[in-house]
């Protein structure tokens, strides 16, 4: 057989990848767009749902739990499934120019959309409380970058008031089109698990994916996709926990900067998403968020930034309460590589420096 025939039998043989364009190519009867709607997409979504036993086994009673692994988005956390919709809704509008006050991810998410739409976008970040990695994409993304000296939720008042006096669009989590978007990850759960999960432990700041998880899960429980609706279990960081402690915090503080929050804009809606699902809110430490984060890595493969651990540490503060043979998802929001200072100071790996390069100095070290 000639060569080149071969080599064509051998391509058309390969398996085919399915096509993924977004989700809202994916979920578009879901959500609010038209065949009008310039789709602005970085191909979000579509996160891979991961069992870890390593939790599993810290809770026994037969308990499955799962990771909604949502640091695989495009820049790196669950923001770029609100964005695809709210940019592109913005865009549908005419809009040039975006704005949002951020702890980081937005920003970075926002930046990236905004580009990709073809518009400008500012970001209003706390000065010296956004991680590394984060500052680095909403510059890389090209965002104009103004750093306050105050935190989150004085940048969130700023930003709000600007955009109802100037014509920027604000594309924080009250611009209801992103919590559009990130109902979608309830969504894929549902089709990955064949049903909603017993349990939905989630991290919490300004409350918005809650509220959007809850309204997912609910749209596809109503269109009779899921058998059930799960508890929606709510975590924040002790030093940062309003909505556990029912009150605002003026000067909010945890290792955890992405939900260094006081005063979530999303709280009654969040309050609800508790009280209809017969959830619990929970606060844990930041000792307690750095275990979990330590256990992600090295027992499970999975690198996840501060807040988004916080979900799995919230479960294991809470494991009595498990239910037998339930089944649980912790959503883990952030890429680990967002926060790199934190890596690199918290983990219990060896790491030798200043050797020698020579194989004798090596495998001294080593311990042969
Ligand atoms: C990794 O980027 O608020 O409860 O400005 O980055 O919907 O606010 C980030 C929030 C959880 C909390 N995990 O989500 C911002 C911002 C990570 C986050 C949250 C955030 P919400």
């Amino acid at each position: 057989m000639a060569f080149s025939k071969k080599l064509k039998q051998l391509f058309s043989s390969a398996p085919k990848k399915n096509k993924w364009d977004g989700l809202i190519e994916a979920y578009k009867p879901w959500l609010p767009v038209t065949k009008n709607t310039p789709i602005i997409t970085l191909k979000e979504g579509a996160t891979p749902l991961i069992e870890v036993k390593s939790i599993a086994n810290r809770i026994g009673k037969g308990a499955k739990v799962y990771i909604k692994y949502d640091g695989l988005n495009p820049t790196g956390s669950f923001k770029d499934r609100g964005m695809t919709m709210a940019i592109s809704k913005a865009k549908e509008a005419g809009c040039e120019a975006v704005i949002c006050a951020s702890t980081g991810n937005t920003s970075a998410s926002a930046a990236a959309y905004a580009t990709k739409g073809g518009m400008k976008s500012f970001v209003v970040i706390p000065d010296g409380y956004v991680a590394q990695g984060k500052l680095a994409q909403a510059l890389v993304y090209g965002a104009e970058v103004i750093a306050i000296k105050g935190n989150f939720d004085k940048a969130l008042d700023i930003v709000r008031e600007l955009s109802e006096k100037y014509p920027i669009t604000l594309v924080n989590s009250v611009n209801p089109y992103r919590l559009q978007g990130q109902k979608t990850a309830a969504f894929e759960i549902v089709e990955n698990l064949g049903d909603a999960p017993d349990w939905l432990c989630i991290p919490m700041g300004n409350a918005g994916n809650i509220t959007a998880y809850w309204m997912g899960f609910k749209e596809f429980f109503h269109a009779k996709k899921s058998k059930q609706l799960p508890r929606m279990m709510g975590f924040q960081a002790s030093g940062s926990a309003p909505l556990v402690e029912n009150k605002i915090i003026n000067n909010p503080e945890t290792i955890a900067t992405a939900i260094r929050i006081g005063n979530p804009v999303n709280k009654e809606k969040a309050l609800l998403a508790k009280e209809s699902s017969n959830g619990k809110f929970t606060s844990v430490t930041d000792s307690e968020i750095i275990e979990s984060y330590k256990i992600l890595g090295r027992e499970e493969g999975i690198f996840c930034e501060p807040a988004s651990a916080a979900s799995v540490a919230g479960l294991l503060k809470v494991k009595d309460d498990v239910p037998k043979n339930s089944t649980i998802v912790c959503v883990l929001t952030g890429n680990g590589l967002k926060d790199p200072d934190c890596a690199i100071k918290n983990n219990d790996s060896i790491f030798h420096t200043g050797i020698d390069p020579e194989i004798n100095s090596i495998i001294k070290t080593m311990g042969f």
